[in-house]
């Protein structure tokens, strides 16, 4: 046994936590030091922390409530907001993404449980006609955004320590989707070890922990960590545009976010949809002791969640959270290293584990606890945050059940209601359903056209134009 080792076990033993080495006699040298390195990545003081607060104190992760009110935002022109501030912010934006200071970020460690992939969630299908993947889907958004501002844009993607090197691989594999591979960054978030309800860490096998991912807002460690803040900082680059791995609707780059973003001297903004109906599960943005923060669908009480205005009607807690964000990088360099940090949230889950002879338990019912941390918590600690609205039907429709809704099928269809107004908006006759779903497939590539306004630009140059037909895809036609 090393020095180094014995350090560990003995660092165990102290904290309560000796368990974790109960098997560690019966395993092969190979094994024994997997469990020993998997055990040095684990923070103690950080789990004493979390099981003292979170799983011990009786009601300690009841959320406090007190003094909420929902959270105003920039309203879109079309309801009601001021068409001139926003044509203002567009133009900041575009001067930002033409000077390069602005990089994307993908948060893809999340497993696609819900949906039932195995595989690195942006590997999924999503397009209707040519199938192609959600990572192509954004490739080709950047790429797009890149020709667009005369700067290339940097990629930056967190990947899992279960997904990472097939995530890795596919990329290779797919040479980038024709992204300059060295703009192409890929880091894995951190882990978490899962506790029973006693506290103490579990084991997944009788030589390994359970270990999870640490949650989307373990980005911020993550982006610190890897040296990607540093190699922004020598690259000009101080704002990112964020974005979840799940979402083939999201405007990648937005100009006008990006400049509202950076007129205002924000240091954290959000984009909010007003919610589709009261348990749509969404965050709800809402202001607490005058900061911002997002409540999440599973804590605001159902009750508040339908609450209405008596004069229009509207949701009272309609701004919904769907999780697209620019954040400034040197405020999550303070985030990542400063005190304090982000909160850990608490989630009773079924984990697979050991039982006290080492053999296999598949709990049939939650047997212990896991801690994630969310990106948005780190609103509150924010300067000048703000938020502003976007329309739905061009950014947010996401891939998470295998049916129902956010599932396949719906995010489908409404990438078919998108490139069906597109064509419309140039004049071109198109039958629909009346949700606006062409009752045939079609396939816009973001090279052709991102939004209404480069489609338009794409099509009028297009000679000759094709016939709008079944299986049509219009791609990088103007190479
Ligand atoms: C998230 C938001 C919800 C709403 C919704 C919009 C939370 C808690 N809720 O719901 O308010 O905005 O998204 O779609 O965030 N991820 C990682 N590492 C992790 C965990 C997640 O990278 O450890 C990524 C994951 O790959 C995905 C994203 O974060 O891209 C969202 O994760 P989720 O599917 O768990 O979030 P969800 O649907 O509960």
């Amino acid at each position: 046994m090393t020095p180094d080792t014995s350090a560990i076990m003995e660092a165990y033993r102290s904290a309560g936590q000796a368990q974790v080495f109960a098997f560690y006699d019966r395993l092969s040298p190979e094994a024994r030091r997997r469990l020993v390195s998997e055990a040095a990545e684990v923070d103690l003081g950080e789990v004493d922390r979390l099981v003292r607060t979170l799983v011990r104190s009786a009601g300690a992760h009841s959320l406090d409530l007190e003094g909420l009110v929902p959270a105003p935002y920039e309203r879109l022109p079309s309801s009601g907001g001021d068409a001139s501030a926003w044509a203002r912010a567009r133009a900041v934006g575009e001067e930002a993404l033409r000077s390069g200071r602005v990089a994307a970020f993908t948060v893809a460690g999340g497993q696609g449980t819900r949906l039932g992939y195995d595989e690195p969630k942006g590997t999924y299908p999503v397009t209707p006609v040519r199938h192609h993947c959600l990572f192509q889907v954004f490739a080709e958004k950047l790429l797009a955004a890149g020709n667009r501002y005369g700067k290339p844009l940097h990629w930056f993607i967190m990947t899992s320590h279960q997904n990472h090197a097939a995530t890795e691989a596919f990329f290779l594999e797919h040479r980038c989707f024709g992204l300059d591979p060295s703009r192409v960054h890929f880091f894995r978030q951190g882990r978490m070890p899962a506790v029973d309800f006693s506290g103490k860490i579990l084991l997944e096998s009788q030589g390994s922990l359970a270990l999870s991912p640490d949650g989307h807002g373990g980005s911020l460690r993550a982006l610190a960590r890897s040296g990607a803040l540093d190699l922004m900082a020598s690259e000009g680059i101080d704002t990112l545009s964020y974005f979840q791995v799940d979402n083939p609707l999201v405007r990648c780059i937005d100009a006008s976010f990006i400049g509202w973003h950076l007129a205002r001297g924000s240091e954290m903004s959000s984009k909010t949809v007003p919610k589709a109906y009261p348990e749509e599960k969404l965050g709800h943005f809402c202001i607490q002791r005058g900061k911002l923060v997002v409540i999440e669908y599973s804590d605001l009480p159902v009750d508040l969640q339908r609450e209405r205005d008596p004069v229009s009607g509207a949701l009272r807690y309609e701004a919904g959270s769907i999780a697209i964000h620019v954040i400034d990088r040197e405020f999550v360099r303070r985030m990542a290293e400063g005190p304090g940090g982000l909160p850990f949230h608490r989630a009773d889950k079924k984990i697979a584990t050991v039982d006290a002879a080492g053999a296999d338990v598949k709990p049939s019912k939650a047997n212990g606890v896991k801690f994630e941390l969310f990106v948005f918590d780190a609103l509150p600690f924010a300067r000048n945050p703000v938020v502003v609205e976007t329309a739905r039907a061009d950014d947010f429709s996401p891939v998470k059940n295998a049916d129902g809704v956010d599932s396949p099928a719906t995010c489908r269809a409404d990438q078919l209601r998108q490139f069906a107004r597109w064509l419309r908006a140039s004049g071109v006759g198109v039958a629909t359903d009346p949700s606006g779903k062409p009752n045939f497939s079609l396939e816009v590539s973001p090279l052709f056209g991102y939004d209404d306004e480069t489609f338009k630009e794409s099509w009028s140059r297009l000679a000759p134009k094709p016939e709008v037909v079944d299986g049509l895809y219009l791609g990088n036609t103007l190479k």
